[in-house]
């Protein structure tokens, strides 16, 4: 039995391309500053995201660590998305490594409700934290892969300048938003200081993702991705295979959408919901549905006790769509 794997995206396996990119990649020691191919993949995502520089890293969940820490202070509070993957899902890094307190807010499907987002903001006293960061997740995640709005997003910017605060956009789907709205990454780029993006994901890479933002910025991030212990020696063979993700993988993340549609369209949910790759069905007991598609060759993942998440990728066809669908129906009947 041929297994379906919709529990994520990351699931995807590197392309034919991308491998012999990596067996014939220029390497040198990316500490010392000598990997060619890696300093091509960062001036590549810097160019696409209209910043100054960029820096790779092994994971999103680095990436994120390290902007927030970057952009924040001991003691400070960071507002966060109340479902955002930073928030809940990267080993609460918020207060372990930054040593902040994450402050959330409510959101309409990943757009942040404007008026708690100013009652949040603190400002420091003797005996308050202050707020010194603001964190946006385009797609987002457990809202289904939700695409968060430009206008949305220009309000967010708009209150962070007049507040003295930094934006970090979590994107590590950001492709995935661009596809779907026609607007350039470039575009969601301008309203936030700093955006972290997969190359691991929809795009199809084996490993990474990239930090943007200022040359200021991404300089002390190096040494906070040292101290995390993420420098990377002959890294040049794995950045080889982001240039191709970058370059050759985006538009047919259009497919992965499609194929979210046809499903949800197929179990009759409302696919507005789920405008990019990622569709989630509420269900009884959603550890009990994950067992019974599992017996039937289908891999998803609980997400809640109610939710089962499944995410449309490259190395799942249309057919299997189909089949996955059937298989969903039956459990549900
Ligand atoms: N998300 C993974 C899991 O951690 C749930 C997935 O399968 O979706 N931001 C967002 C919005 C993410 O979805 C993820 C990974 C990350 C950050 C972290 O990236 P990695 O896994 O590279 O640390």
């Amino acid at each position: 039995m041929k297994v379906i794997d919709l529990r994520s995206d990351t699931v995807t396996k590197p392309t034919e391309k991308m491998r012999m990119a990596m067996f014939s990649a220029e390497v040198g020691d990316d500490v010392l500053g000598d990997d060619p191919t890696v300093k091509r993949l960062e001036n590549l995502a810097a160019e696409m995201f209209g910043k100054e520089a960029a820096l790779f890293f092994p994971s999103g969940s680095m990436a994120n660590a390290t902007a927030v820490k970057v952009h924040t202070n001991e003691g400070d509070e960071v507002i966060v998305e109340e479902k955002s993957h930073i928030y809940l899902m990267e080993m609460g890094h918020l207060a372990f490594i930054s040593r902040v307190i994450p402050r959330p807010v409510k959101s309409d499907r990943g757009n942040l409700d404007i008026d708690e987002v100013k009652k949040a903001i603190r400002f420091s006293r003797a005996y308050t934290p202050k707020t010194s960061l603001i964190c946006v997740e385009n797609t987002h995640n457990y809202w289904g892969g939700a695409v968060v709005s430009l206008e949305n997003l220009k309000e967010i910017w708009k209150i962070a300048e007049e507040y003295g605060l930094k934006v970090h956009m979590d994107g590590a789907r950001i492709f995935n938003a661009s596809v779907y709205s026609g607007i350039p990454v470039k575009e969601y780029a301008k309203y936030a200081h700093s955006v972290m993006f997969s190359l691991s994901k929809g795009l199809s890479a084996p490993i990474g993702s990239m930090l943007v933002g200022d040359e200021e910025f991404i300089e002390k991030a190096r040494r906070i991705r040292k101290l995390l212990g993420g420098g990377m020696r002959q890294v040049g063979v794995i950045a080889a295979a982001g240039i191709v993700a970058l370059t050759e993988m985006v538009e047919r993340l259009k497919e992965d959408h499609l194929k979210a549609r046809i499903f949800a369209e197929g179990l009759g949910l409302n696919p507005e919901l789920f405008p990019t790759n990622i569709v989630i069905l509420e269900v009884e007991n959603a550890q009990d549905f994950v067992n019974k598609l599992k017996e039937r060759g289908v891999l998803a993942l609980a997400i809640s006790p109610r939710e089962v998440r499944f995410v449309f990728h490259k190395d799942v066809n249309f057919e299997e769509v189909e089949i996955a669908k059937v298989i969903c129906k039956e459990i549900l009947r």
